[in-house]
């Protein structure tokens, strides 16, 4: 049972008005029928385990041979599968955190491409099979903080970012690594409308990517992932806050400059590229210092690294501590 204390800050808080939608207007603007949305809320089906499944919602294909890994986080209590997949930010479905379930069924996650490009030995276009099949599952159980100030404690399962960078060979101009979401208005309602710059764009520096701690989740709960939770193959980094987990991925890209993520250009105010969790340095508009854990009363500390400084603080060592970068 998910506890609401205190609304959460959303990025709408920051963002222009201009281009923000309420729920209702969003609802329009995407082509969802207000009034049967509505009544689909109260029609029994809706809310059917069965109907869930079978539009990639609800619990999905289970995996199989999943190796636990020694990375995974220990001694944390796990966030439940119904909050995990029924609290989202995925702002192609909607801006409210209901929104991703109830509407992310028209996404179609196979089948699905993976295009690679850039810098990069092996360029080309691959089914989603072939992009994840060399390689064996693992399940990494990592915190994800969220930007705004809440955070989880979720059973991916993935295969390591490096893994796979190491395979398509990168060429020593390639600085960063660039990642798109799928670009489908017809199944990403949240696309026909203007409330972010589309589609979602993401990045990490090249030793970000090749950090053993990246990857790139297929599922949780050993379960395929759902569409909410950015079907079928999503990026988690859990030292950085949750937005940098760029979902639904499409396009990987190998690039001499640092990207352009969506966040940064929305609200270059806010958080920059880089967007390592730092208990230190307050949003302008709201502190860091606490989160609130879903599906837990207390507020409790944020760590320097959302926890995971021992692997990665390294990577930043020239930085400073206090900035917001
Ligand atoms: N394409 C895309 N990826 C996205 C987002 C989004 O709106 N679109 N939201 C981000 C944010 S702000 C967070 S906190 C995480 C949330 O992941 P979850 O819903 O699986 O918990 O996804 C990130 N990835
Ligand atoms: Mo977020």
């Amino acid at each position: 049972m998910l506890i609401r204390k205190a609304p959460d800050l959303r990025f709408s808080d920051i963002t222009p008005k201009s281009l923000y939608l309420r729920r209702r207007e969003f609802l329009k603007a995407a082509g969802i029928a207000v009034g049967a949305a509505a009544a689909g809320v109260a029609s029994p089906f809706a809310t059917d385990a069965a109907a869930q499944q079978k539009q990639g919602t609800g619990h999905g294909g289970k995996l199989a041979n999943v190796k636990k890994s020694p990375l995974s986080t220990t001694g944390e209590k796990l966030t439940s599968w119904d909050d995990i997949t029924s609290y989202n930010n995925f702002y192609e479905f909607g801006p409210y955190k209901e929104d991703p379930k109830e509407n992310a069924g028209t996404l179609k996650p196979r089948p699905w491409t993976i295009q690679i490009d850039g810098f990069v030995e092996k360029k080309g276009t691959f089914g989603f099979e072939e992009f994840t099949h060399p390689y064996p599952l693992e399940e990494r159980v990592y915190r994800m903080r969220c930007v705004e100030a809440w955070s989880m404690v979720i059973p991916w399962v993935g295969i390591p970012l490096k893994d796979i960078i190491a395979a398509y060979k990168p060429t020593s101009q390639a600085k960063y690594v660039e990642f798109v979401t799928a670009f489908n208005p017809a199944q990403m309602p949240g696309q026909r409308t203007r409330m972010l710059p589309w589609p979602y764009v993401e990045g990490l520096r090249m030793d970000e990517a090749m950090n053993p701690l990246a990857i790139l989740a297929v599922g949780l709960y050993e379960e395929e992932l759902p569409n909410q939770d950015g079907a079928p193959i999503r990026l988690v980094t859990p030292w950085k806050y949750g937005f940098k987990g760029i979902k639904s991925i499409s396009k990987i890209r190998f690039v001499d400059y640092q990207p352009k993520n969506t966040w940064q250009v929305m609200t270059p105010h806010g958080y920059g590229s880089y967007a390592n969790v730092n208990p230190n340095v307050a949003h302008p508009r709201w502190s860091q210092a606490t989160e609130r854990r879903i599906g837990t009363f207390f507020r409790q500390k944020t760590l320097p690294f959302n926890g995971y400084a021992d692997q990665v603080a390294s990577l930043y060592s020239g930085m400073d501590p206090k900035k917001l970068y």
